[in-house]
């Protein structure tokens, strides 16, 4: 078996897209066609509709919020996870980048983890800027923090439109820069910027792996593709402990 990674003294980046929830039960974005309640998400997903309707858009986190807290990491995350520990345990590096706000990741035990859209268990105060841990699924919408100017509360989760949470980017690329390898899992290659960081990483001579059920829009742009299904290529092909 040629695996994946077949050496821990590397530097790994691995990023995730929703492919990877999808065998724990959360739907995939391609998956719904793009829609919630016949909404577009990226209507949904955005400042705009927040500031038309907070409570609508609450709603549609709220309900993303039980099912994610409902749902259990897969064989996928949990291999991703080895990994990350046999690697750090040999001295290499690893970060996993993750486009997924569901938590799952965290859950199956990986440790350097950049939620680089955000968390649907994470509440931002639009007024005094405060991030908080909120697992919260009952409440009275819109909810309004109890800071001095009774801010309006919003999922601290990177809608469409607006831009990363600061340094997260220069994170993620610098630890492209330093990675001999770049392994994309179960995303369609749809969103930018994180569907540009493959490009990146071509452009600083890595090697570049995918994963995925079936070819990404960006497939040729990967030295290597796995069509199939995470949970079941990466416990038997990330790398050789298992
Ligand atoms: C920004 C949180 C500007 C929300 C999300 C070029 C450059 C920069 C921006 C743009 C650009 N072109 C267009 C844009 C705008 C936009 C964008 O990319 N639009 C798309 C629709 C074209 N980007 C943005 O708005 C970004 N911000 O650019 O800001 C800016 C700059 C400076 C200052 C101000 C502003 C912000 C993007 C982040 C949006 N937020 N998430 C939420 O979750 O509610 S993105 C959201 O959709 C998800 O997080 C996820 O990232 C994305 C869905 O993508 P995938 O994860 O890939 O999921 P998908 O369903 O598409 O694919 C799943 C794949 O898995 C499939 O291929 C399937 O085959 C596979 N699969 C299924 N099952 C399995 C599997 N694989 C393996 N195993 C399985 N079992």
């Amino acid at each position: 078996m040629n695996w994946i990674v077949d050496n821990p003294k590397m530097n790994v980046v691995v990023m995730t897209g929703a492919g990877i929830s999808a065998e724990s039960g959360i739907q995939t974005f391609r998956g719904t066609n793009g829609l919630w309640e016949n909404h577009r998400i990226e209507e949904v997903a955005s400042p705009i509709a927040f500031r038309r309707d907070p409570v609508m858009v609450w709603n549609f986190y709220l309900q993303r919020r039980k099912q994610a807290l409902t749902c259990r990491p897969n064989t996928g995350h949990l291999a991703v996870a080895e990994l990350e520990k046999w690697i750090r345990s040999a001295g290499g590096s690893f970060l996993l980048v993750t486009q997924n706000v569901d938590g799952l990741h965290s859950r199956a035990g990986s440790r350097n983890v950049i939620e680089m859209h955000g968390s649907l268990m994470m509440t931002r105060c639009t007024a005094c800027g405060e991030v908080f841990q909120d697992e919260s699924t009952d409440m009275e919408l819109p909810p309004r923090h109890d800071c001095p100017d009774k801010g309006l509360l919003r999922p601290h989760i990177v809608w469409f439109g607006e831009s990363l949470f600061p340094g997260d980017m220069e994170r993620i690329e610098s630890a492209i820069e330093m990675c001999d390898m770049f392994i994309v899992i179960g995303t369609s290659g749809i969103v930018y910027p994180a569907a540009g960081l493959v490009n990146f990483a071509n452009r600083l001579g890595k090697r570049t792996v995918c994963v995925n059920k079936d070819a990404p829009a960006n497939i040729d742009l990967f030295d290597r593709f796995i069509e199939g299904e995470a949970g079941s290529e990466l416990p038997k092909r990330l790398f050789p402990e298992k």
